[in-house]
C-alpha cells in the first residue's frame, strides 16, 4: 500500500525515476535471458544513476546470488529484487540526530546547497512535533541572510539570534548556544555562510564555529551537511572535506527533485559512511521528508 510519504518521495523522484524505469524497461523488454550482457548492462544502467561503481558492484552480485539460490527465471524477476538489495546498501540502525533533545545542530554546506531553507523546513518539523527551537544566524557574510533566517523564524514563530552583517561567525554562535544553555530548547538550528569546500580559510572558520559550540553547549552538538543533489558525484568530493575538517554526523540531501541522478544517496552512505537523515524534495515548508531505505529504493527504480 502507498503510504503518503512513499507517493511524496515517488513524486520528488520522477525525474530519476523516469530515467532507471525507462531504462530498466528496455533491459527487461530485450528479453529474459540472464546472460553476460544483461548483468553488464544492468551494472552500467544503475552506475548512470550515480549509485556509484562499488555499491553498484556489491548490489549486482547479490542479485546473481539470488538469482541463482531462487533459480530465478528471468530478468523481470530479477528486477523484481532490485529495490530490496538497493535498500539493503542501507543500515537499519540509524540513530536520527534531530531527534535528540535537546541538541544543537550545526548546517554546514556549499553555497546554494539549500541550508537556509532546510532551517526552515526543519523548524517547522519540529515546532509540528510540539518541540521548542532556537536559531542562531551565523551566516554573517552574504547580504539578505540575516533577514531570511528573520522570515523563516517569523513563520514558524521560534525566536532567533543574530549580530549585524559582517560579524564574526563564531560569536553568532556563542550568543546562540549561550542562549540556547539558558532557554532550553529542544532543538537548535546555527545556519552558516556557504563556502566552497577548497577555501582553506573558510573551512577554517566553520571548525572555529563548531570549537565554540561545542565548548560552550550543555547540549551534544551535531553538524550536519547540506548536500545538493544535482550535483552528483562533485557533492561527494565536497562532503568528503567537509568531513574531514568537521567530522559530520550526517547528510541532508536537497534537490532530489531536480535530479535524474537521485542514485547518489546510496553512493553517500556507502562512501562516505554517514547517514542521509533528510531528504529535500522540493522548495515548499513541507518538502523535507526523514528518509526511509527501502521506500526511498522502489521510487528511485519504479517498483512500488
Ligand atoms: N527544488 C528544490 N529546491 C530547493 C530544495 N532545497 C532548497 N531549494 C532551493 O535552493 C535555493 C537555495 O536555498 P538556500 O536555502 O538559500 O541555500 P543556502 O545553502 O542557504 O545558500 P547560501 O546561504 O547562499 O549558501 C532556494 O531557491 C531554495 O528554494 C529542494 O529540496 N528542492
Ligand atoms: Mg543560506
Amino acid at each position: 500500500m502507498a503510504t503518503p510519504w512513499y507517493r511524496r518521495i515517488s513524486e520528488g523522484l520522477a525525474k530519476s525515476r523516469g530515467r532507471l524505469e525507462g531504462q530498466l524497461n528496455v533491459l527487461v523488454g530485450r528479453g529474459p535471458d540472464l546472460d553476460v550482457a544483461f548483468w553488464e548492462d544492468l551494472e552500467d544502467v544503475l552506475v548512470g544513476a550515480d549509485i556509484g561503481v562499488a555499491a553498484v558492484t556489491d548490489i549486482v552480485e547479490r542479485l546473481r546470488d539470488t538469482a541463482s539460490r531462487k533459480a530465478l527465471p528471468d530478468a523481470e524477476s530479477v528486477i523484481e529484487h532490485l529495490a530490496e538489495e538497493i535498500a539493503s546498501e542501507f543500515p537499519t540502525d540509524v540513530s536520527d540526530p534531530l531527534a535528540v533533545s535537546p541538541v544543537v545542530i550545526l548546517v554546514v554546506g556549499v553555497n546554494g546547497t539549500g541550508k537556509t531553507t532546510t532551517i526552515g523546513k526543519l523548524a517547522k518539523e519540529a515546532v509540528d512535533a510540539g518541540r521548542s527551537v532556537l536559531l542562531g544566524s551565523a551566516d554573517t557574510f552574504r547580504a539578505a541572510a540575516i533577514e531570511q533566517l528573520d522570515i523563516i523564524a517569523e513563520r514558524a514563530s521560534v525566536p532567533v539570534i543574530s549580530r549585524e552583517r559582517g560579524a564574526d561567525p563564531a560569536a553568532v554562535t556563542f550568543d546562540t548556544v549561550v542562549a540556547a544553555n539558558e532557554r532550553r530548547p529542544d532543538l537548535t538550528l546555527i545556519d552558516t555562510a556557504g563556502r566552497l569546500h577548497t577555501s582553506a580559510d573558510l573551512m577554517k572558520e566553520l571548525q572555529k564555529v563548531q570549537r565554540v559550540a561545542k565548548r560552550e553547549t550543555l547540549a551534544p552538538v551535531m553538524t550536519l551537511l547540506v548536500m545538493d543533489a544535482t550535483t552528483g558525484q562533485n557533492g561527494l568530493a565536497q562532503a568528503r572535506k567537509f568531513d574531514a575538517a568537521l567530522k559530520l554526523d550526517g547528510i541532508v540531501l536537497t534537490k532530489l527533485d531536480g535530479t535524474a541522478k537521485g542514485g547518489i544517496a546510496v553512493a553517500i552512505v556507502r562512501e562516505l559512511g554517514l547517514p542521509v537523515v533528510r531528504v529535500g524534495i522540493g522548495e515548499g515548508i513541507d518538502d523535507l521528508k526523514p528518509f526511509v531505505a527501502e521506500e526511498f529504493a522502489r521510487a528511485l527504480i519504479g517498483r512500488g
